[in-house]
């Protein structure tokens, strides 16, 4: 006795999949490079059972891991639930316990004062463990060959239980973890803090500070001096909780802000600054960020206006989806200015954008290539529809050294999920390598993760990994090599 609902983010396009299994050595077309021994691992949100609310959104859904191990030019595909605490109760109780998304009002009592965690957004190996992610929940720790869950991690007991950020950045330099928590001190506090993991998974230090109102805190970047937040009003009250309205509401008469803070041991909030953007704006994911000195450059896809129509205007406003179209911005603030005021904006791309990669191993430092999926509108679209879904439809590399871009167009069947760049080697120069990037078809259901030359996305994927199956829409995902898989020949 499974009833989903029959809505639209249950149906069609977002049908659940809730499948766990292994298919050894992928049906492939064309050639799978043979240097390349690693694994991709990917997210997306999947309810374990159906939600105790027709209404609930995408976000809430259970975290559903898959890897891609790849090597020999072969491709073994596994998929397994983050078994997160939520994930245990539920699965002993056989049915839903926690309601509505970020939601504890809307809980079974039977589950109160329980993390509400679905590790459904972002999936990173770091210090020999697969990192798990929700931004409302600590760490989950899973096995990154086998998917086994181990649990929520404490650091060795040095960083209390407290929500983990699902956009870590693996500082390239020091191989550290560099992480945030917001709603540090619990739900509706304003308490957030940085910190960082030594890459054997020790908290090295811990800096609290204050948030300005309470709000999404999605994403940041890193520099080699400074960790850098975009703070945007899509924003939540306990109000908003006890009204059973959506978590999050967009605030547009509210500013936007830019909050940098220096990345070391022994900083205080009172040596960060905040800035503020000359107009309201959604922030999306952020590329890159890096400083030259006292000027931190902080590039991400900007929208005019609110882009989830899930979480809407505090006013009741419609959603506006062209102004909620994004394009890939750069920022720029200085630490040493007098001011709150940024020194400049500029606009990378004509192209309206969003879920930016790069090659990790220049996190943080001045870089030249980026990767994005594109909304192209000029596109037709043949699939059932849905958010994120037929809108999502183009990967594109773009050369920040002289703004060009080269894009790929999968087909009017298909969507197309966040791309993953991977060096040809460990000291090929930036940008040198592969990117992959599942593209579901939407009318005969299946995904094929495909390979592209990073650099020549518009020639099409080089090979494609087949499945038998539609993965769901995703969020996420990272590739790790066979060394941090301790898996090294
Ligand atoms: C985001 C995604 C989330 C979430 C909060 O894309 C923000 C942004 C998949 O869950 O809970
Ligand atoms: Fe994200």
């Amino acid at each position: 006795m499974s009833h989903f609902p029959a809505t639209f983010g249950f149906t069609g396009t977002l049908r659940p999949l809730r499948l766990q299994g292994d298919i050894l050595d992928v049906e492939i077309d064309g050639d799978v490079p043979a240097e390349l021994d690693g694994a991709f691992h990917r997210v997306h949100p999947d309810n374990q059972f159906a939600p105790i609310f027709d209404d609930d959104q995408f976000f809430n859904g259970d975290g559903m891991v898959s890897m891609f191990r790849v090597r020999n030019g072969k491709v073994d595909f596994k998929q397994r639930y983050a078994q997160t605490d939520k994930w245990k109760l539920e699965n002993k109780a056989g049915k839903s316990l926690f309601g509505a998304y970020r939601n504890h009002l809307t809980d079974d009592p039977s589950v109160a004062g329980q993390w509400r965690g679905t590790a459904n957004t972002n999936v990173m190996v770091h210090a020999g463990k697969l990192y798990a992610m929700k931004e409302d929940s600590p760490c989950l720790l899973m096995d990154p060959n086998t998917l086994d869950t181990q649990g929520y991690t404490d650091f060795g007991g040095k960083l209390a239980p407290k929500p983990f950020t699902a956009h870590p950045k693996i500082d390239p330099r020091t191989g550290n973890m560099c992480a945030f928590s917001y709603m540090a001190k619990g739900p509706m506090t304003h308490d957030m803090s940085y910190f960082e993991i030594s890459p054997t998974g020790e908290l090295l230090f811990e800096i609290p500070f204050m948030n300005k109102y309470l709000c999404m805190m999605h994403d940041f970047g890193i520099t080699e001096d400074y960790a850098v937040w975009n703070v945007m009003p899509c924003v939540t009250s306990l109000e908003r909780l006890e009204k059973r309205l959506p978590y999050f509401g967009f605030d547009h008469s509210l500013p936007t802000w830019l909050f940098v803070l220096p990345r070391r041991a022994g900083a205080t909030a009172a040596d960060g600054r905040w800035f503020k953007a000359p107009s309201n704006c959604f922030t999306g994911h952020v590329m890159n960020a890096f400083n030259d000195g006292t000027k931190v450059y902080f590039d991400l896809p900007i929208a005019r206006k609110n882009s989830f129509p899930f979480f809407p205007d505090v006013t009741g406003a419609p959603f506006d989806p062209i102004g909620g179209l994004s394009y890939l911005t750069r920022w720029c603030v200085d630490m040493a200015s007098n001011s709150e005021e940024f020194e400049s904006i500029e606009q990378l791309t004509g192209l309206a954008d969003e879920f930016p990669r790069i090659d990790e191993r220049y996190a943080g430092q001045p870089y030249r290539h980026g990767w994005m999926l594109i909304f192209d509108g000029t596109r037709p679209y043949e699939g059932p529809g849905g958010p994120f879904v037929g809108v999502i439809n183009s990967l594109a590399h773009i050369d920040l050294s002289t703004g060009d871009t080269k894009t790929w167009w999968p087909g009017p069947q298909c969507g197309i999920q966040e791309p993953c760049f991977i060096p040809k080697s460990p000291t090929a120069p930036e940008g040198e390598g592969y990117v992959v990037a599942l593209v579901d078809n939407h009318v005969t259901n299946y995904s094929e993760l495909c390979f592209f030359d990073a650099q020549r996305v518009d020639e099409g994927p080089i090979a494609r990994a087949k499945l038998p199956v539609r993965i769901r829409q995703g969020l996420h995902g990272n590739w790790s090599t066979a060394a941090q898989l301790g898996q090294a020949a």
